[in-house]
């Protein structure tokens, strides 16, 4: 690919701000890139693995707690916004409630958003939610990109065979999705690659 991420240097990156339910969305002027997806599907190993940091971001077995909306500053010219995980089976009604207030609130607010990676894992077909939930992403406008996690755990057989299943049940197009993996980093230059079109564009 011509414009690779190899030249995409992370020289800083900082947790600025963790804006709760009731807290103001920050006022910047920096692109902001969203990362959402169901808790435990890898959006934390996925922003430690973009910004190579080991522990920037929480990773954790106990899925399912953080009701905040992470803003990670990087190289001072965007932000990686973390969302609240959905659809985990405890989370009781209300909670799911407060979590879709959360997110709607920062993705009807957010005046910087250009993207949103909607995560799936994929080792599995898309949940229900993920589906409802990746068409409400293009109600709002932000047909999402699809980072298809943890391609580490399946051979390069499965991993094609899984692409065709989600591919389906999302329906969207292969170019939109992107398989990934936190621990061989396989799909990171894409991803900032993407990250990078959408900066250029910005600055011309
Ligand atoms: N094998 C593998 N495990 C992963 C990958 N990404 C995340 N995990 C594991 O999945 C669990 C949840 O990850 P986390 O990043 O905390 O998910 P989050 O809840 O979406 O932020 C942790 O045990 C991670 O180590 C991956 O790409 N490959
Ligand atoms: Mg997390």
């Amino acid at each position: 690919m011509e414009n690779s991420g190899n030249n995409f240097i992370i020289r800083s990156a900082v947790l600025e701000t963790v804006a709760g339910i009731t807290s103001r969305l920050p006022d910047h002027s920096l692109p902001e890139f969203a990362l959402t997806g169901r808790s435990n599907v890898g959006k934390s190993s996925l922003v430690n693995a973009l910004l190579l940091r080991r522990s920037l971001a929480r990773v954790s077995q106990e899925p399912g707690k953080t009701r905040t909306v992470n803003f990670y500053r990087v190289n001072d010219a965007f932000y990686l916004t973390d969302l609240p995980g959905y659809g985990y089976a405890k989370s009781a009604k209300d909670t799911r409630e407060q979590w879709l207030r959360m997110i709607e609130r920062y993705l009807k607010g957010s005046k910087q958003l250009k993207a949103v990676f909607q995560l799936i894992d994929m080792r599995h077909p898309p949940t229900a939610l993920d589906i409802e939930y990746s068409a409400y992403l293009r109600d709002l406008g932000f047909p999402p990109y699809y980072i298809l996690t943890k391609a580490d755990k399946l051979s390069r057989n499965e991993q094609a065979k899984q692409q065709a299943v989600i591919r389906k049940a999302l329906d969207t197009d292969a170019g939109r999705m992107i398989p990934f993996s936190s621990v061989t980093k396989a799909g990171r230059e894409e991803i900032l690659s993407l990250i990078k079109k959408y900066l250029e564009t910005e600055s011309e």
